[in-house]
C-alpha cells in the first residue's frame, strides 16, 4: 500500500522536527541515544524492545504498534516521490 500524500506530510514533518531541534534544544543524551523520562540514557536500538531498560519503563512507552505498518510503507512511498 502506497499513499504519497501520506508520505510527503511525513517528510514535512521531518522537516519541521530538524527545524525545531536545531533551535538550541538542550540534548542531554549522545545522538545514537534515547532518553528515558528519569533523565537516564540508553542505546537508541534498546527502545522498544520489550524490555525496562530505564527502570521506569519510558522506553516502553509510547512504541508504535499498528502505526509502525503505515510508517514504514510510507517510508517506502518516498522513493517515488
Ligand atoms: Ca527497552
Amino acid at each position: 500500500m502506497c499513499r504519497p500524500a501520506l508520505a510527503r506530510l511525513l517528510l514535512l514533518q521531518l522537516l519541521l522536527l530538524k527545524l525545531h531541534l536545531g533551535k538550541g534544544a538542550v540534548k542531554e543524551c549522545e545522538e545514537n541515544q534515547f532518553q528515558c523520562r528519569n533523565e537516564r540514557c540508553i542505546p537508541a536500538i534498546w527502545k522498544c524492545d520489550e524490555d525496562d531498560d530505564c527502570s521506569d519503563n519510558s522506553d516502553e512507552a509510547d512504541c508504535p504498534s499498528d502505526s509502525l505498518r503505515e510508517f514504514v510503507s510510507a517510508i517506502e512511498c518516498m522513493k517515488y516521490l
